[in-house]
């Protein structure tokens, strides 16, 4: 009894209690009630119920989510039925082959029809995605009466590619470990695997690489297929499909053959019967994403066989089977002095050599993921073969997970790039989606940020760019500030001032970072190895082009990669357009200029500064524009969960001395070179280029 009265208070307690401090595990999924009365009034007068013939496992995880999230926003049950019937008032979910001829399967339409809201599409997949439009709507205060919509995605296949590892580690991860639990698998599924499954679903996300591209080959094993099985079981009904990273090495490793060789028909037997075995325990498996010579990475070149030979082989092992090989360009073992140029030189020849099933995967830019580079010179230079667009949101080049560093605009840039393939307008988002070339297939693929922490992306910023990138990825048109504005509002606050304030703060600051570290079109001088915090000093290391003197090229004249013709000549790889928008030191964009110029110091720019007080300005008010960003986000504190306020105005805090730390070497560094003053109004650092050198090479240490 006593026991039982004990339970009893600690219950009436506990209901009590205020709610828990937001831990950011909901992500932009909250569905907190709706504050205001009249809004949430009218909301739950058009959503009385949900009608749904749940005769999929999509339509059911569609009815689930409406039910949850309708119920959380509106704080009142909302029964889910099987038909409206003479109901009205309700949403009614509606699978509909002949649904309209303009919709893609997984586009879908929201309408009104005798006083429901019909959500329709010609797959379940589509009306998942419509439920998810709608919820989206109610997150983000628009009202549901009357509601019109239509959407489809621009590209076919839009994937995350995990970089995590069998033993729990994550490649290049600051999340915590793996949310993959490869020992409890496949007996247990972490109940997180299917938060995981709303989320990407939510924003339209339909492929899950789950491997690193650096592969174990454990992941062709029998065992593992089981395990990945288990994992396709929990994301098939969020409408997302598993796909694998290879190790080109398997048949040695796994299989006991003597060779690799692509061309070698035991190899090519192994491959066929591995890929059957996978359909069989998974039937809608994705296929193959393979990083293949490629940073010591086995692949067809160790046979004297060329990408497109080992790509093709996969391609016909996949046979019958609907799926696809990913086969990535990030490559620089070409003969060209400038590794801008090598990527290129080892796959344009090959277009038009790839099987139809066989997508060639290119990274953003031509190094790799800075904070800014010019597009991929790929983009636009293979016209016969599908490229996958790739970028990354674990923040490798970016601060990790502290520095704050909205990806939205980064990805947009990319996608925005004009190649002039086929005259002016061929962007890179239409060289993707397929539109410039007439390609069937189209893919873009995001590297994950997300780990094992609580909040799944360590900086809680970090989550805007995972759902960036799966907004960017549905629709590319979308404008990456609307994107900040939903997501904030979806995720920290509804306030309105707060959400202009914060919307503002992700908008700017990963200009702020570019210029703090690497601005101009400096790239490439962060610490070795760890791609963390400055080390333009860097002259040594397994590669020329792994250091920072490689790519900066400061001598006393001046500074910056001459990749124009008088240099590497990198630039003649783009459209005449192109190498004329950047081919002019007197022109190009300032963004852009030390990618191709080797510009004099005392050389005035447009700004009417010369370079190297360009450059001590730009460190200097970049570093200061972390205050700014503190500012911001002091500003909306009283509309913010104290918990996550302080948990990035913690992050800033150490962004701030970080941006101190890039603006100290850098513009110590590049002084000793340069030889001149620091301009006014600026102070000169209190530290020596030797402090400094000694702090940051602390993080170099085993
Ligand atoms: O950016 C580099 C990373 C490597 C990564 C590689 C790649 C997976 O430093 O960690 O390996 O790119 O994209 O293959």
């Amino acid at each position: 009894m006593l026991l039982r009265n004990v339970l009893l208070l600690f219950l009436c307690l506990a209901a009590a209690a205020p709610s828990r401090a937001d831990d950011g595990y909901r992500l932009w999924l909250k569905y907190d009630r709706v504050a205001n009365t009249a809004e949430r009034q009218q909301v739950a007068r058009a959503a009385q119920f949900v009608a749904s013939p749940g005769s999929t496992p999509v339509l059911r995880a569609a009815s689930a989510e409406l039910q949850r999230g309708l119920s959380g926003l509106l704080g009142q049950a909302v029964p889910v039925v099987a038909t409206a019937g003479s109901r009205t008032g309700g949403i009614v979910l509606r699978v509909d082959a002949s649904a309209s001829p303009a919709l893609k399967a997984e586009g879908y339409r929201i309408f009104p029809e005798k006083n429901n809201l019909v959500i329709t599409g010609r797959t379940d997949r589509a009306v998942l995605y419509g439920a998810f439009a709608l919820l989206r709507q109610v997150q983000t205060g628009q009202p549901l009466a009357g509601l019109s919509l239509s959407s489809s995605p621009r590209i076919n296949f839009r994937l995350l590619n995990h970089w995590d590892n069998p033993n729990g580690t994550v490649e290049r991860g600051y999340a915590g470990s793996s949310i993959w639990k490869w020992y409890e698998l496949p007996e247990r599924l972490d109940p997180r695997y299917t938060d995981y499954a709303r989320a990407n679903a939510s924003i339209g996300i339909n492929g899950v690489v789950v491997n690193n591209v650096n592969a174990s080959a454990r992941y062709l094993s029998a065992e593992y297929i089981g395990k990945v099985a288990a994992l396709a079981g929990v994301l098939r009904p969020y409408g997302q499909r598993v796909y694998l990273s290879v190790f080109w090495a398997a048949p040695k490793v796994l299989g006991g053959l003597a060779t690799a060789d692509p061309l070698d028909p035991a190899v090519k037997q192994w491959w066929a019967a591995k890929s059957d075995e996978i359909y069989k325990a998974i039937p809608d498996f994705g296929g193959f994403l393979v990083k293949a010579n490629s940073e010591g990475e086995p692949g067809p070149q160790d046979y004297n066989r060329t990408h497109a030979d080992g790509a093709n082989m996969l391609a016909q092992a996949l046979g019958h089977h609907d799926g696809v090989v990913m086969w990535r360009a990030f490559v620089y073992q070409a003969g060209s002095k400038d590794r801008f140029k090598q990527a290129y030189e080892e796959f344009q020849p090959l277009d038009g050599k790839f099987d139809p099933k066989v997508l060639v995967q290119v990274k953003n830019g031509p190094i790799d993921f800075m904070a800014r580079e010019p597009f991929h010179p790929l983009f636009g230079a293979m016209p016969r073969t599908p490229l996958v667009l790739e970028v990354q949101l674990t923040q490798e080049y970016l601060g990790f997970a502290t520095h704050l560093v909205y990806l939205g605009p980064l990805i947009k840039e990319v996608l925005e790039a004009d190649t002039y393939a086929k005259g002016p307008g061929s962007t890179v988002a239409r060289v993707v989606d397929g539109s410039v070339d007439n390609h069937a297939l189209s893919a873009i693929a995001g590297v994950a940020n997300i780990g094992s922490d609580r909040n799944w992306t360590g900086h809680p910023v970090g989550q805007a760019n995972w759902y960036a990138f799966g907004r960017l990825a549905w629709d590319h048109e979308l404008d990456p500030a609307a994107i900040a504005r939903e997501w904030t509002r979806m995720t920290l606050t509804t306030e309105p001032a707060a959400v202009r304030t914060i919307t503002d703060l992700l908008g700017q600051s990963r200009s702020i970072y570019v210029r703090y570290t690497m601005p101009l079109g400096l790239h490439h001088i962060m610490g070795e190895s760890i791609h963390y915090g400055p080390q333009p000093w860097l002259a040594k290391s397994g590669r020329p082009d792994w250091t920072a003197v490689y790519y900066h090229k400061a001598d006393s004249i001046g500074l910056g990669f001459d990749r124009t013709a008088t240099g590497s000549n990198a630039l003649a790889l783009y459209k005449p357009e192109v190498q004329k928008e950047w081919g002019n030191a007197q022109t190009c964009p300032l963004n852009y200029l030390l990618w191709f110029h080797h510009v004099p110091w005392t050389q005035k720019l447009s700004t009417g500064r010369t370079l190297w007080n360009e450059l001590a300005t730009r460190y200097y008010t970049g570093a200061d524009s972390v205050l700014w960003l503190q500012k911001q986000w002091l500003a909306a504190r009283p509309a913010l969960d104290p918990a996550l306020y302080a948990d990035v105005a913690a992050r800033l805090q150490t962004q701030r001395k970080e941006a101190l730390w890039w603006r100290d070497a850098c513009v110590l560094y590049f002084q000793s070179i340069a030889k001149q003053p620091i301009p006014a109004p600026f102070a000169p650092p209190t530290r020596s280029l030797a402090d400094i050198k000694q702090l940051v090479q602390l993080y170099q240490l085993k």
